[in-house]
């Protein structure tokens, strides 16, 4: 198959379905002398954190390539773009809005406002100023209430030019990955700081809604999780139990509280000094009501019992991206059905969605079949999903274009869009192209 498709009766098919593509601040925009220091230009200055010893500095350069950028997201025809706002970018050490950094973003909601693109923004995709870590970051319950001054300010400054806002992106990578398990910034390690962060994100999340229901009523205001479904190696009772627990540990740890505004059982069996400290009113302050959840997929994972752990996560399956993980479409349909029966969902978005593949500029050509391929594969798992009554609105691809894939700086290429570094020359992908006209045909 050189083309993208979905059956003749598919709603993905409907003009109302939206289609786009997304990024993040840190991953392509460069520019970082413009802009407070955040915790990945720290992490990425520790010896040792990124595979290919490189940073965001320059990145995409999409600080000066912005407009260029935005005719290119124009040319495949998409319905949205999913972008993320730079923290330290629009606001200053004494918590006032940055005019150059403001200027940046309304000259990008402006150019997508007048193509009429939709804007789909995430105000928090990682990168953290650097002074709020000095003082505890996530860790630090006050860093809560900083995000929400944050948002109250530039929600304010942004007016009627967003369609969208996403709170967080992947709390779940923000805390475990970051305050847990130390492999992002700012690479702290301890159950304990893990919990803890995802309390303070999950704290910044419930009170950034609350603002934006003050503030921005009209937009479509949600969360964006990720989640990699949980399958157990076996049926035996043990592996099962192995499986539930680490998926409430990895998965509804984020999805429950903001759903239901509790954490799952599971908390009653962590040691009490891992335990997060959770204050009378918190959950309920998370739990606020949603316009939409934005669901990024990517893969799954297997698990059995261990004797010394709650559970035993194994290595990824065959076949696999470049990135090394499992390709397993079927898990993004069951994911959608089973968060379907479990919850009263809002509006689902699939905000995130592609695959790392060694790609290869040939002739001016990218032949990226195998990038092709999974969104086939995904799309149609939507699309099943969709049948058996998920309510998804919305699919957007990432990404964009290549970019700086965090703790494998360049080295993993995510786009559609493929991005010579050295001259910064985008060359849209055989997958992209595909997907232009997928768009163009409904
Ligand atoms: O590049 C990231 C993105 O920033 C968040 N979701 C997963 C992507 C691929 O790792």
């Amino acid at each position: 198959m050189t083309s993208l498709s979905l059956p003749q009766h598919s709603t993905m098919l409907d003009k109302s379905f939206v289609y786009g593509v997304a990024t993040a601040s840190f991953q392509i925009e460069g520019g970082s002398a413009d802009r407070l220091p955040c915790i990945w230009d720290t992490f990425c200055d520790t010896k040792g954190k990124i595979a290919d010893n490189s940073n965001g500095h320059v990145a995409c350069d999409h600080y000066t390539h912005w407009r260029e950028d935005i005719a290119l997201i124009d040319s495949l025809g998409v319905d949205a773009y999913r972008l993320s706002i730079s923290w330290p970018r629009v606001i200053s050490q004494d918590g006032k809005l940055n005019p150059v950094g403001v200027k940046f973003y309304t000259d990008i909601l402006d150019e997508l406002q007048h193509r009429d693109i939709k804007a789909y923004v995430t105000l928090y995709h990682w990168d953290l100023p650097q002074h709020l870590e000095d003082n505890g970051g996530w860790l630090n319950r006050e860093t809560a209430y900083a995000f929400e001054h944050y948002v109250d300010l530039i929600t304010t400054a942004f007016g009627d030019k967003v369609h969208s806002y996403a709170t967080l992106n992947e709390p779940f990578c923000s805390a475990y990955l970051g305050y847990e398990i130390g492999v992002h910034a700012p690479g702290i390690k301890g159950a304990k700081f893990g919990r803890q962060a995802a309390h303070h994100l999950l704290l910044a999340h419930g009170l950034g809604m609350k603002v934006l229901a003050k503030n921005s009523p009209n937009t479509l205001n949600g969360i964006v999780l990720n989640f990699t479904p949980c399958y157990s190696v076996s049926q035996s009772d043990a592996d099962l139990k192995a499986t539930a627990y680490a998926d409430d540990y990895m998965n509804q740890w984020y999805m429950k509280p903001v759903m239901d505004g509790a954490y799952p059982d599971i908390i009653n069996q962590l040691p009490i000094e891992v335990r997060p400290t959770i204050l009378p009113g918190d959950m309920e302050i998370i739990s606020q009501p949603l316009d939409f959840l934005g669901i990024n997929f990517y893969t799954r994972l297997y698990y059995k019992a261990s004797d010394t752990a709650p559970y035993e996560e194994l290595a990824h399956q065959f076949p696999r991206t470049d990135i090394g993980w499992e390709i397993y479409p079927q898990a993004l349909t069951d994911l959608l059905v089973t968060l379907n029966e479990t919850y009263t969902l809002p509006a689902v978005y699939i905000t995130e969605n592609g695959a790392a593949m060694a790609d290869k500029l040939e002739n001016a050509k990218v032949n990226d079949q195998d990038r092709l391929d999974y969104y086939q594969q995904h799309l149609n798992a939507v699309h099943n999903a969709i049948e058996q009554g998920v309510r998804v609105h919305g699919y957007f691809a990432w990404s964009l274009m290549d970019n700086f894939e965090w703790a494998e700086g360049y080295l993993k290429r995510f786009g559609i869009v493929y991005v010579d570094y050295a001259t910064q020359q985008r060359t849209i992908k055989k997958s992209g192209l595909a997907y232009r006209d997928l768009i163009s045909n409904r």
